[in-house]
């Protein structure tokens, strides 16, 4: 009998030893997705966010984080997330539109102009009511991250006009309105995951896809690549996206300090996102590749020519949400 309280007692006392200072903490295991390399600006995000996440809870927390499509793709992982198999995914919000046509807002050509009013939109109100949809299915966004201003990349020719966008074959993001906006560009589009994109360039079965400079540097585009012209035709942001039903499992501090730290990793994450742009650039350069900007010009000519794809995705987007994202967007420039 003796023995049995003694140790029961040690148990208890080891128990509360292990246990970090608010036991409303427990130990965790959060498994993150990603698809693009560790040494893309989400890896300083990511960096950021678990040296929070280890202060906070003690070090109660594990944070184990997979590059380069090794979980899956964005679309994949957000399903896992969905069902309760994985607890977070840093996804481009355009694979999600499968889960939420709403977010196509995001994938509406020239949209934003600049990296203020982006920052603004989604960490003002519009972030908010984008973020209020993702329950419904399963998920709860925690943070807006940067992915940034997409240009093109191509083994053909320089895009200088809208005429050198005719028949090129180019992967874009899997929706329709990226589909719609690079097929009226006169472009032979294919939807296509972002873990397939590096070896169908290499391999020659597309020509050309679309990304921000550090995401064509980190993943080694500029390899299977030779032009790179200066589009910024599209902000997507990257959405922190946890598992709505392992999140509901989370104490109320437990789900502050996800909250916490990814606002922690969101402020690393888009500076080092906009101070490795023009490294990453330089490397592309420096790897050869010719780069190009577009004359304003045949820059006009491209806007108009896809100003249509506004009209046509109202149906599948929401009219209501492009009618709410151009008056937000008019109060941030003030007009
Ligand atoms: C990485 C993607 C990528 C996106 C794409 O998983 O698919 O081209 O820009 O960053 O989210």
């Amino acid at each position: 009998m003796k023995t049995i309280i003694t140790t029961s007692l040690a148990a208890v006392l080891a128990m509360s030893v292990a246990l970090p200072a608010s036991a409303q903490i427990s130990d965790r295991t959060i498994r993150i997705a990603n698809g693009i390399a560790e040494d893309h600006p989400v890896g300083d995000g990511v960096a950021a966010m678990t040296q929070c996440i280890a202060d906070a809870t003690d070090g109660a927390w594990t944070i184990n984080a997979f590059w380069s499509s090794s979980l899956g793709d964005d679309l994949q992982s957000a399903q896992s997330l969905r069902s309760g198999t994985l607890e977070m995914v840093i996804s481009s919000s355009s694979p999600l539109v499968a889960i939420e046509p709403a977010l196509g807002v995001f994938d509406l050509p020239f949209l934003l102009s600049n990296e203020q009013e982006a920052d603004a939109l989604l960490d003002g109100a519009f972030g908010d009511y984008i973020a209020e949809m993702m329950p419904e299915h399963n998920l709860v966004n925690l943070s807006f991250w940067e992915n940034g201003f997409r240009n093109l990349s191509n083994s053909v020719r320089p895009v200088e006009s809208l005429a050198d966008f005719d028949g090129m074959r180019v992967r874009v993001m899997q929706n329709n309105i990226f589909l719609d906006t690079f097929q009226t560009l006169g472009t032979n589009a294919t939807p296509m995951a972002f873990g397939e994109v590096f070896t169908a360039l290499e391999t020659g079965a597309i020509d050309a896809q679309e990304n921000p400079y550090v995401t064509i540097d980190t993943s080694r585009f500029y390899e299977v690549q030779d032009y790179v012209s200066n589009t910024r035709h599209a902000y997507t942001p990257f959405m922190v996206l946890f598992s709505k039903p392992i999140f509901d499992t989370y104490s109320e501090e437990e789900q502050q300090i996800l909250y916490e730290c990814t606002a922690v990793g969101q402020t690393v994450q888009r500076e080092a996102s906009r101070s490795l742009s023009d490294e990453s650039l330089q490397r592309i350069k420096d790897a050869g590749l010719e780069v190009n900007d577009i004359a304003e010009d045949a820059m006009a000519e491209i806007r108009d020519a896809v100003a249509g794809v506004y009209e046509r995705s109202a149906d599948s987007i929401g009219a209501d949400v492009i009618e709410r994202v151009n008056s937000e967007l008019a109060a941030i420039r003030g007009q």
